[in-house]
């Protein structure tokens, strides 16, 4: 049994169902035990796009990291996410951002995630669940590297009005 915090993010279709969707399809898989609030930021490093909602949840899974990248690969393609969509607008997207104190370096799947320090997207709902997780690689606690995102990504995100 493992603890893992998965970050999800949608800005198509019915944002918060696509959601909730995820979560649904998630829990035969990973028993979820923490979900953050709900967040709306603006598209990050990618252009022009919609705004996303981001939320991370945190769970137990007897899943091993690949095991569990396929899994969530296939919930993103049930709830319609075609191939190729790196970067692209997408109903959702399921990111591993911790697997116990997993670190993995493979091309198909990096963990923690590699760009999770530099996203307050994925920062700010992390840090209500697990404010003083260290990053096993940096070596750091979530509160600190949102303490380096500074201020300025503060009005990259808001409070959304979802519930789930
Ligand atoms: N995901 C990306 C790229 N940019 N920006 C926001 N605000 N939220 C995301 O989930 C997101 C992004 C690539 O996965
Ligand atoms: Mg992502
Ligand atoms: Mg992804």
């Amino acid at each position: 049994m493992e603890t893992v915090f998965i970050g999800l993010g949608s800005n198509l279709g019915n944002r918060g169902e696509n959601l909730r969707k995820a979560i649904d399809a998630l829990s035969p898989h990973v028993t979820v035990q923490k979900k953050s609030s709900v967040y709306e930021s603006r598209p990050f490093g990618v252009g022009r796009q919609p705004l996303y909602l981001n939320m991370v949840i945190a769970g137990e899974t007897m899943l091993l990291p690949l095991q569990l990248l396929g899994r969530l690969k296939k919930i993103e393609a049930s709830l319609g996410r075609g191939e190729n969509t790196h970067n692209q607008p997408r109903p959702i997207d399921l990111d591993i951002i911790f697997y116990g104190e997993t670190m993995m370096d493979k091309p198909e799947l990096m963990i923690p995630h590699p760009r999770m320090h530099e996203r307050a997207f994925v920062l700010a709902p992390l840090g209500e669940l697990a404010l003083f997780h260290m990053h096993p690689k940096l070596q750091k606690p979530v509160i600190d590297m949102l303490d380096e995102l500074g201020d300025y990504s503060r009005d990259t995100w808001s409070l959304a009005d979802e519930r789930l």
